[in-house]
């Protein structure tokens, strides 16, 4: 079953002014749909390499997979991450996991934004939880799938990527992670908490 882009659930400009509305648009429609091709080929380059048994051309197919699938799957979680009505502070058992974590939410507001100014290169600021302590932390990736731990679900997720921020922001990284914080959806946060 091949993958397939999944239409943003709301306009290109209904994140400005902060995430502008041709930013949205090069970032989904031409970034986005590139991994879920990469993804595709590679799936499929990689069963035939499996049947023809060239362990070598499965190694490189399985790295193409884990970049064009951690992409794939980390921007499907980015979008919906956002929202037009987004910003404020999470409630509820989220507030409360982040609070026992960070010690308070402008506590983490300051570590996610100081993490995601950090990443070297291309890559991804990460609010995650723990599947194996059922705590919270923060974790940063470089590209898509480097840097990760292998027990974590991702509940938050800044792509940190030049082309998402480049053409607004230009080298102003922080303003952006800052911009970010107004639109997140922080009950599609809580819901991914589980
Ligand atoms: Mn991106």
């Amino acid at each position: 079953m091949a993958h397939e882009l999944p239409p943003l659930p709301y306009d290109y400009e209904a994140l400005e002014p902060h995430i502008d509305g041709q930013t949205m648009k090069l970032h989904h429609d031409i970034h986005h749909l590139g991994y879920v091709k990469g993804l595709n080929n590679a799936e499929a380059k990689l069963a035939e390499a499996r049947e023809s048994g060239d362990f070598g051309l499965v190694k490189h197919w399985e790295r193409e997979a884990a970049f064009h699938g951690a992409g794939h799957f980390l921007h499907c979680i980015f979008w919906e991450n956002m929202s037009p009505n987004g910003g404020g502070e999470p409630s509820g058992a989220l507030a409360d996991a982040i609070n026992s974590r960070f010690g308070s939410f402008s506590n983490f507001s300051a570590q996610f934004l100081a993490a995601g100014g950090a990443v070297e290169g291309s890559g991804w600021v990460l609010l995650v939880k723990n599947n194996a302590t059922g705590t919270l932390d923060i974790l940063t990736s470089e590209k898509h799938q480097n840097l990760t731990q292998w027990v974590v679900t991702p509940l938050l997720v800044c792509d940190v990527w030049e082309h998402a921020y480049y053409l607004k922001y230009q080298n102003r990284r922080a303003e952006y992670l800052q911009a970010f914080m107004n639109v997140i959806n922080w009950d599609d946060v809580a819901k991914r908490l589980g």
